[in-house]
């Protein structure tokens, strides 16, 4: 059983001033439009930070998080209400390695089953290596446990934002990073259509990271990066993408065995042609040739 802890969203009050304003705005904007509670889920591989994004987005350190060791080992719920609005984030386990994707995702879509989900935030590291095959597999599965109708919801957000670099400038960096994996998405998620973006936020969960003279975290390029956070997932949610509800016909999970389901019918009429009427057949031939034998 999940643990679901919902309190007062307290981690509010600590952020900065500039901040909070900005998230006022939104809240508001949301609220001018009924919409009075997001559910985010968390989705990547093991150790990029999701559970870091967790304690940046509530300001507070809610989940676990560990250089060393998974400290998510299975999905976790995380709740937190302000002036009548709820922020729900779900946690979940990473794709530990290429192969292990699937046995991940099942884990989470089925804890998903029967959950309404707003976004889905996947987490991957700006400074990733640059593991083609394993987006690959892993924009595949993720299709595939989800259906392709997932990809809507996805913004992409890459942490360990805060890098330097010698050969490149930053935002060659970011838009050559970015262009890449949401390829991959497009080519391998079977979701495409005519115009079809998906966005992408950049993160630096470290507390130690650079700040404005408002006491704002900044990227190397001077963007205060939560407020564009928010910005994206509000973006998301007021544009027309209705929350998407987990459900056994989305994710193909039924409670007997599907293919038995399915087939079953044709392998009763395939009984009944092929071997219950070719018998009947010869009883009733048999029967007629007997009767025939025995009449004077
Ligand atoms: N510098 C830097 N470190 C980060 C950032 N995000 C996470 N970390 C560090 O990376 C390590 C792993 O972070 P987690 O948040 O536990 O990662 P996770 O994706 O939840 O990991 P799993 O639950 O194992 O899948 C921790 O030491 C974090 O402090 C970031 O944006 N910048
Ligand atoms: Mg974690």
């Amino acid at each position: 059983m999940a643990t679901v802890s919902e309190k007062e969203w307290t981690g509010f009050q600590g952020l900065p001033a500039a901040t909070q304003i900005i998230l006022h705005t939104l809240l508001a904007k949301l609220r001018k439009q009924k919409v009075d509670k997001i559910t985010i889920v968390l989705l990547g591989k093991g150790g990029v930070g999701k559970s870091s994004i967790v304690n940046s987005l509530f300001s507070e350190r809610v989940a676990a998080v560990s250089a060393f060791r998974s400290e998510t080992l299975r999905p976790r719920q995380y709740s937190r209400s302000k002036d009548g609005f709820k922020l729900t984030v779900i946690d979940t386990p990473g794709f530990v390695e290429a192969g292990r994707v699937d046995a991940a995702l099942n884990s989470i879509r089925r804890y998903l089953l029967g959950k309404t989900i707003n976004v889905v935030l996947y987490v991957d590291r700006l400074d990733g290596p640059r593991e083609d095959k394993v987006d690959v597999k892993i924009s595949r599965a993720i299709s595939q446990a989800f259906g392709p109708q997932i990809w809507p919801h996805v913004i992409v957000v890459f942490t360990h934002a805060e890098i330097h670099l010698e050969d490149v400038t930053y935002s060659e960096f970011v838009s050559r990073r970015s262009a890449a994996l949401r390829n991959i998405i497009l080519k391998e998620s079977r979701f495409k259509t005519v115009n079809t973006k998906v966005p992408f936020v950049l993160v630096e969960n470290c507390s130690r990271c650079s700040e404005n003279g408002e006491h704002e975290k900044i990227l190397p390029d001077g963007t205060v990066w939560l407020p564009v956070l928010f910005e994206a997932l509000v973006d998301l949610v007021l544009g027309s993408k209705k929350p998407i509800l987990i459900d056994e016909k989305m994710i193909g999970i039924s409670k007997g065995n599907p293919l038995g389901s399915i087939w079953m019918p044709l392998v009763l009429l395939a009984q009944f042609v092929l071997i219950w009427r070719p018998i009947r057949k010869a009883i009733d031939r048999d029967l007629v040739e007997e009767a025939q034998r025995h009449s004077p």
